[in-house]
């Protein structure tokens, strides 16, 4: 099985150095491209690739960066960001690529860059990954010495300058204009959509904003082509994919496996299965903010379409296993606090309602709740659902809660019954 990403990382081996990357096919791909291939002739192979964005939402890589504006009346300059701030609970996968091999993230960010003609580059990093900083600061001054970076990249005449930027610790800088205006120095609150930074982006220039693991996968791409990419998944979305599992299970970690894995592969092989005493409960398939699936999902594949169709999201594709012994309503509980505590006040909604839903939880938790909070709560899966606010923020903290209502109302139940939580 191929693991293209993270053949090169190994957790007791420090990140490879620019040497060594070059020495397993390290910047290859890009010698590649500045040796003739036009910008045109990549958006074209990354989208035919149907790389799909592995931020969470698996929008195709390509045809985004095909929406940029190209040719001499283009806005410039034009920028590429790469989105590294990971504070989605549960989610550790791009920690591992950027720790791990931060010159294969660096070649995908200049490939990336040529693709849209952009001049300038950041990769927008989260605050706690102090480890990664330091080496990716490092790997951008080394990609400069050799000349990857900087004015006639390998004699194609195109420049690129890479900055990092490190972030504050919130949550609302991973959607992508919040990231932006965060960048500008503003308050980093989202912007509405359309325009889409593709068209207007930061300081109002066409800008693409991509996933560590999106932009990894790309030197991959230009180096082994389309229809290897496509042969390493098991799904119709391309190539593999980090997956994790976190939670009650015997080996939590991180793997490399084809796109399309199954659910039951990744919880009973890859992380050894439920540790002894407890049994799966519920699962939460790509980080907090999608809905639980359960026990009857174990056998649908881990791709955007089959989680999809399953009633929730693949997201980020690390999952968050919920045991036989977890109380549902404080799991849920504790999951809203982050949210109320993540929101950044700009809309009514999600700054009034997810506090709201957090005292809701806590009161049922306590044993102090009414028959009406249930159907409060109900209300508020529709009240923050998707339309009702800015950013995906408050209807993404809705998933878990709708879903926890469907799947496991009876410990809801419980707790208004016997005035106390079943599971002390
Ligand atoms: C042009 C259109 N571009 C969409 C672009 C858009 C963006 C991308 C995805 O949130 C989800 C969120 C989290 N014309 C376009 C278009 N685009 N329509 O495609 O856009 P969108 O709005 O669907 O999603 P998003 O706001 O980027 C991403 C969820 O992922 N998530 C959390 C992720 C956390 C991390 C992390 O910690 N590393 O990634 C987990 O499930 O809730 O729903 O670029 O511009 N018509």
């Amino acid at each position: 099985m191929e693991r293209p990403l993270t053949r090169n990382i190994h957790p007791d081996r420090p990140a490879l150095n620019l040497k060594e990357y070059e020495m397993t096919g390290g910047y290859t791909a890009l010698r590649k491209v500045c040796s003739g291939m036009t910008p045109a002739a990549l958006q074209k192979l990354v989208q035919d690739s149907n790389l799909k964005g592995r931020g969470g939402a698996g929008f195709n890589t390509g045809i985004k960066w095909s929406l940029i504006p190209m040719g001499e009346e283009a806005a410039s300059p034009k920028y590429l960001i790469c989105n590294a701030d990971e504070m989605e609970p549960g989610t550790f996968k791009d920690r591992l690529l950027l720790e791990g091999n931060p010159h294969q993230l660096i070649e995908g960010m200049i490939l990336a860059a040529y693709a849209i003609q952009a001049n300038i580059s950041y990769v927008f990093l989260r605050w706690a990954y102090h480890k990664a900083a330091d080496l990716i600061r490092k790997s951008i001054q080394e990609a400069y010495d050799a000349g990857y970076l900087g004015k006639d990249i390998l004699g194609s005449g195109f420049h690129l300058d890479m900055h990092l930027h490190t972030g504050v610790g919130r949550y609302m800088c991973g959607e992508e204009t919040a990231l932006l205006n965060a960048l500008e120095g503003k308050r980093a609150t989202p912007r509405a959509k359309p325009p889409f930074p593709q068209i207007s982006g930061l300081f109002g220039k066409p800008t693409i904003v991509n996933n560590v693991e999106t932009l990894c996968c790309v030197p991959h791409i230009v180096n082994n082509g389309i229809e290897w990419f496509k042969g390493l998944s098991y799904s119709e979305d391309g190539g593999t994919k980090l997956y994790g599992v976190s939670g009650k299970v015997k080996r939590p970690g991180v793997w490399e496996l084809p796109m399309g894995v199954t659910m039951r592969e990744l919880i009973e092989e890859h992380a050894g299965g439920m540790k002894d005493g407890v049994e799966l409960k519920g699962v939460l398939p790509g980080g907090a903010s999608t809905d639980f699936l359960t026990t009857q999902h174990l056998d649908i594949k881990m791709d955007y379409k089959s989680v999809a169709a399953a009633g929730s999201r693949l997201g980020t594709g690390t999952m968050i296993v919920m045991d036989s012994g977890t109380c549902p309503v404080g799991f849920v509980h504790n999951l809203q606090h982050f949210f109320a505590q993540e929101s950044c006040g700009w809309c009514t909604p999600c700054r009034e309602g997810l506090p709201w839903v957090e005292k809701l939880l806590l009161s049922l938790e306590k044993g102090e709740g009414k028959k009406e909070d249930i159907e409060l709560l109900d209300m508020h899966t529709q009240l923050l659902g998707p339309g009702s606010t800015f950013c995906a923020l408050a209807p993404g903290a809705m998933e878990p809660l709708q879903s926890a209502l469907k799947y496991f109302r009876d410990d809801f139940e419980k707790h208004i019954e016997h005035k106390k939580c079943p599971y002390d």
